[in-house]
């Protein structure tokens, strides 16, 4: 009797209560193929085919999706570990950003400012200067094997693999 009525006590302080209305959606989320839930996103890892940032954006739509937004320092990691876990650091992966239309000012697909600095964007010791550092030669966004994954800017018109999202 007093355990159950413990047990009553605590569950809305352990159970519902403790549960956020994020949480369900990153347990529940359902993507569709080709994508993958990773940190509660549906994404794909694009190794089979490789193309410049434009034909990588027409592949993805092709999908049913779009180039990803990675504005969120939790998924870059979580995604940065499903690569690796799951083999696919063969590339660097195209993401939906750009800063085609104003230099130095990279704005992701839908329009919104991409952040600037740590944790999202890369520094090679070798280059010695922060990503994105390419200035008018460089307008599309990456996410760089060499950066472990962090994001850098790179020629548009260069080969590579993509990071595609759902777009629902
Ligand atoms: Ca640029
Ligand atoms: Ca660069």
């Amino acid at each position: 009797m007093i355990l159950s009525t413990l047990l009553f006590l605590l569950f809305p302080i352990f159970g519902v209560s403790g549960t956020t209305n994020s949480d369900l959606n990153f347990i529940k989320k359902k993507c569709r193929l080709p994508f993958t839930n990773v940190g509660g996103y549906c994404v794909q890892v694009v190794t089979v085919y490789r193309g410049t940032w434009s034909e990588m954006s027409n592949f993805c739509g092709q999908q049913g999706g779009r180039l990803a937004i990675l504005d969120d320092a939790n998924l870059m990691y979580d995604l940065a570990r499903f690569i690796y876990d799951n083999g696919l650091d063969v590339d660097d992966f195209w993401i939906g950003a750009t800063d085609v239309e104003e230099e130095g000012r990279f704005k992701w697909v839908d329009g919104r400012e991409v952040k600037m600095g740590s944790p999202f964007w890369g520094y090679h010791d070798a280059v010695g200067i922060p990503e994105p550092n390419g200035g008018t030669r460089e307008n599309c966004a990456l996410i760089w094997k060499g950066f472990y994954y962090d994001i850098g800017d790179f020629f548009c018109t260069e080969d590579r693999g993509a990071i595609c999202e759902q777009v629902d």
